[in-house]
């Protein structure tokens, strides 16, 4: 999970991104400080033999390293940065990303289907509907642009509601009726697992845009993913928890019918144990539930420092609630299941301190990142999450591939997306690994007046709650 890491090359990842993810940036975006444009970083090598153990290390060490040093440090790539940006003019007026270098593809048919497996209703809708509005902004700028020459990129969007059944039928939907070249889904983890082998079986690639759970990769080599998997993300929160927040002991409560709960729970008992953090008491729920009290009491008895929650939003949400109504004032930490801000306006006060461990904040300083805020806002008249970003950033990876390769081939858009290497996003210097999980940083979160902002020594210290 964690492996260890070559002293030296961790402090230049360290360096590198206190800078990236520490600043305490503005909460309003479009007031954040401008950012060294992407084409700036100086190109250094890094095998990418080493890519995958880079990632694991890069991804711990950006949260434990998290407590920024105000103005000190400059933002250095570990990676060379090999895709020139710039020249496209998108609706947004300023949306910069994709490699317009590469020569405009000529060999395209009319319409290009990508096909999006998301959960647009039941207790998963809250991410589905902000995955798809990442995908319509992305096509709408990938089409206004004409980033794939004369060749139109269409979305067939099906619904796979909140069940694995859903995700197959959508799946099969996507591939068969809809003859996507590439598949960007399923919202799940669990999702992934029923569907993702459809896809491998008929030669279709696949970037799971929100799968963080481990074993999602492994299922073949058509199966990418740009979301962060939890291993990379909370033993990089946990520290800084235990740093930050003084939590000495812990209780946990987790959902154990659903794969993602049951994963970010796996990895957040292996990151207490590596911290010998004692676990006070450990429960669990199902998924559905909406009545936690009895578990609740039990760890609260406990006197825990701090309660580790793994759950999806719906009942995230709900523990939260009824944690504080019995009475605990401790941090509450959960994993990409609070990334939502559905759990922030259904939790209201109760949600104030929560920690939550992310692969993208909306202070982020990436100019990528400012140009994606500002159309989003336009489009959507609201924020953006961070499951919109990913979404957003699978749609870009996939056209990136179809440019460069100027071909719909899906065995030849499989080989041209597994080179993309150093590729300017809104997440930040975005690389697969030799497995095809993602390699760029994450970033420690905390609940701050309705918000999340990043967790610094001095979001940690104001906490309404206690
Ligand atoms: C997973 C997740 C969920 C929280 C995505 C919505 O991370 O299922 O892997």
């Amino acid at each position: 999970m964690h492996r260890s890491f070559p002293g030296s090359l961790a402090l230049i990842l360290v360096l590198a991104i206190v800078t990236a993810c520490g600043s305490p940036a503005p909460a309003a975006p479009t007031t954040a400080p401008a950012a060294p444009a992407a084409t700036e970083a100086a190109p250094t090598s890094a095998p990418a033999a080493t890519a995958a153990v880079a990632a694991a290390a890069v991804a711990t060490a950006a949260i434990v390293a998290a407590v920024p040093t105000e103005g000190t440090l400059t933002q250095e790539s570990p990676l060379p940065q090999v895709s020139p940006l710039g020249g496209a003019t998108t609706p947004s007026g300023s949306a910069k990303i994709g490699d317009w270098s590469s020569p405009a593809p000529t060999k395209l048919p009319a319409n290009v289907t990508l096909g999006f497996v998301l959960g647009l209703t039941q207790d998963i809708a809250v991410y589905g509907q902000s995955q798809k509005n990442g995908v319509q902004l992305a096509v709408d700028q990938i089409n206004a642009g004409g980033y794939l020459g004369k060749g139109k990129l269409v979305a067939a969007i099906e619904n796979s509601t909140g069940t694995n059944e859903g995700a197959i039928a959508a799946m099969t939907k996507a591939i068969d009726d809809d003859k996507a070249v590439g598949v960007v889904g399923p919202t799940l983890s669990a999702q992934a697992f029923a569907a993702d082998p459809i896809a491998q079986e008929k030669g279709i690639p696949v970037i799971g845009p929100s799968n963080t759970v481990a074993g999602i990769v492994e299922m073949g080599n058509f199966i990418f993913r740009d979301s962060l998997p939890e291993s990379s993300v909370i033993p990089g929160t946990v520290k800084q928890v235990l740093s930050l927040l003084g939590v000495k002991k812990v209780g946990i409560l987790w959902g154990n019918n659903d794969d993602f709960s049951v994963g970010g729970y796996k990895v957040f008992k292996q990151a207490l144990q590596d911290n010998n953090v004692p676990i006070v008491d450990d429960e669990t729920f199902a998924r559905g539930d909406v009545d936690f009290q009895a578990q609740l009491t039990k760890i609260i008895a406990q006197k825990p420092d701090a309660i580790v929650v793994s759950a999806l939003a719906k009942e995230g949400a709900l523990i939260i609630t009824q944690a504080r109504s019995l009475g605990f004032t401790g941090p509450l930490v959960g994993g990409n299941g609070f990334n939502s801000p559905a759990v922030i306006t259904q939790t209201g006060q109760a949600g104030e301190g929560l920690i939550v461990g992310a692969a993208w904040n909306i202070a982020s300083s990436e100019p990528l990142s400012q140009d994606f805020i500002t159309a989003y806002q336009a489009a959507f008249k609201a924020a953006p999450d961070q499951f919109a970003v990913q979404t957003y950033t699978a749609v870009w990876l996939f056209a990136t591939a179809i440019r460069r390769a100027d071909s719909v081939d899906p065995k030849t858009l499989r080989d041209t997306l597994a080179g993309i290497q150093n590729f300017a996003t809104p997440l930040g210097n975005f690389s697969f690994g030799p497995d095809r999980n993602p390699i760029h940083s994450p970033v420690a979160q905390i609940v701050r007046g309705g918000k999340f902002v990043v967790l610094t020594a001095e979001t940690a210290k104001a906490n309404p709650v206690r």
